[in-house]
């Protein structure tokens, strides 16, 4: 029964320490928390609970590890990233097989997306590193400024469950290849691929110290590597909430911080788009890993001509997905992360109901037959009648749950879609440039696609608006992130 909690017995293999000065070590406390397998509803690991003296050790490995990382040679750093790269490509099954056990998420999606990202972005952060130049500002004959931009030294990455490894290796690369030593939070409720990351450090040529994880909660361990006094940056991606709790601790410690939060996308469709692109797509950006994407669009604004139709489409389309277990390759929807989280998903669907919305296919719990039986299976559910203003409309609910709306003018959609705390992501669906321009104009959000969703060139910013999130990551942005600029005058003797 979708909901309960199993408690299976767990073999030392799978257990997740931490990996502190280039080693895998208990906990100080000796205390582990469960790790649970979505799909099954049963604890098949055990994860590290640390705490403070953990981070210590950690933080004292990265100082150590520091002097000597920050001198190597551009090139060499980055050789040591593609190494770990070649070593994560070669056991691609492998990763994709823990990151599917550890997250519910299908098999196919973590081969074809997690693990090839997590690849992507160790050799684009080394070549980026390589490329990374600063600025030079001659100010007369006699006067040149310039800036150097050098590592800060310890810096931390707290990383969440959605994307394990793919937003994990999009805060450790950049941190790593621009000479930083790095303290590193999985989440707890996706330990796995991080560990197993860790085991490759060693043949890669990664020194000792320059990438420690600490495992454990966000109280017990992730606030003590915000708060101690070695850890000069922090980049996190989590919840809204989780994000202001964390700038409250390190904000007055005046350490530098990217908070990449929640949202609570909206997708524009217009009359005037191509139907079949605009219906896939919303499909794949409504339900891709069970909607536990913070890109995903959670709001779909219609135009009043063609919102039968794309309703009628969507919902065809959503009713056919395939909820199963996330190893079978014919799967389309795994499970949710946590049993909390699937009676969260199916609290809003609650709401949605009271709030006046109809469920037009989905939000049920699935009861798969054989291993999955306990699994945290939920139907994918297209709601429609809501409010724009009501709370299924407003708060982030991360799940495979979207909202269909009806508008007639380019300006009450734009009204609309701005009518949240959030501003992350949006999508517009026109075939007008004009329409499209104005659009991308007006959004409140720090990425809008146009005719398309989630094609991601790592070039570029990343990063949201509003209660999304404060700084860019990406390309330069994240380089820029992971370095001090220090101005440096020099005048000439006469
Ligand atoms: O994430 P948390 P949760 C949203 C989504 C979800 C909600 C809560 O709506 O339902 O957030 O999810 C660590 N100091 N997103 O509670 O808590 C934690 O251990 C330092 C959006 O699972 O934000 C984990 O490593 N660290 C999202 C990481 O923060 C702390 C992805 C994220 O966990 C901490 C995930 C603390 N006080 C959830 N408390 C996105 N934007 O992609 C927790 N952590």
């Amino acid at each position: 029964m979708a909901g309960a909690r199993e408690e299976t017995p767990v073999s030392d293999a799978d257990r997740c320490d931490n990996f502190i000065d280039g080693r895998f070590v208990p906990p100080a406390g000796g205390s582990y928390l469960p790790v649970w397998e979505p799909a099954t509803g049963r604890v098949y690991a055990e994860v590290a609970a640390s705490g403070r003296a953990d981070v210590d050790a950690a933080c004292q490995a990265a100082e150590r590890a520091f002097p000597s990382w920050r001198e190597l040679p551009t090139e060499r750093r980055a050789a040591v990233l593609n190494a770990l790269a070649d070593r994560l490509e070669a056991q691609l099954e492998r990763f994709a097989a823990a990151e599917s056990k550890d997250t519910g998420k299908p098999i196919t999606l973590a081969r074809a997306v997690d693990i090839p990202r997590a690849v992507s972005n160790l050799r684009f952060f080394a070549a980026a590193a390589q490329h990374f130049a600063t600025e030079c500002h001659p100010t007369s004959a006699d006067v040149l400024n310039y800036t150097l931009r050098q590592p800060l030294g310890v810096v931390a990455g707290i990383s969440p469950w959605n994307l394990p490894l793919y937003l994990f290796t999009w805060k450790v690369a950049p941190a790593l290849a621009a000479g930083n030593c790095v303290v590193g939070k999985p989440s707890e409720l996706t330990p796995r691929t991080a560990t197993l990351f860790a085991g490759l450090c060693g043949e890669a040529g990664l020194p000792p110290g320059v990438l420690n994880v600490v495992h454990g909660s966000g109280p017990d361990a992730g606030e003590p590597i915000c708060a101690h006094p070695s850890v000069r940056a922090v980049s996190f991606t989590g919840g809204t909430k989780t994000g202001a709790r964390i700038a409250g601790v390190a904000g007055p410690l005046f350490k530098k911080l990217s908070l990449e939060l929640g949202g609570k996308n909206p997708v524009l469709v217009f009359d005037d788009c191509d139907f079949e692109a605009a219906v896939a797509t919303t499909l794949r950006s409504s339900f891709s890993n069970q909607g536990e994407i913070c890109l995903c669009g959670s709001r779909v604004f219609v135009q009043d001509a063609l919102y039968d139709r794309f309703r009628d489409e969507l919902v065809a389309r959503a009713a056919r997905l395939v909820v199963g277990d996330p190893a079978d390759p014919a799967t389309d929807q795994g499970a949710l992360i946590s049993t909390e989280h699937h009676a969260k998903v199916r609290g809003y669907l609650d709401l949605a109901r009271r709030e006046g919305g109809t469920i037009l296919c989905g939000g049920q719990p699935v009861s798969l037959p054989g291993r999955c039986a306990g699994g945290w299976f939920l139907s994918p559910a297209v709601v429609e009648g809501l409010a724009p203003d009501c709370r299924t409309s407003q708060e982030e609910i991360f799940g495979p749950v979207v909202s269909l709306y009806r508008f007639r003018t380019e300006e009450e959609a734009v009204r609309l879609a701005n009518g949240t705390a959030y501003g992350l992501a949006s999508v517009v669906w026109t075939g007008s440039l004009d329409r499209a321009h104005r659009a991308v104009r007006d959004l409140q959000a720090g990425i809008t696609w146009v005719n398309c969703w989630m094609l991601r060139d790592l070039r570029t910013p990343f990063g949201g608006v509003k209660q999304s999130g404060v700084g860019r990551e990406g390309g330069w942005e994240a380089l820029r992130f992971f370095t001090e600029a220090k101005n440096v005058c020099l005048k000439l003797s006469s």
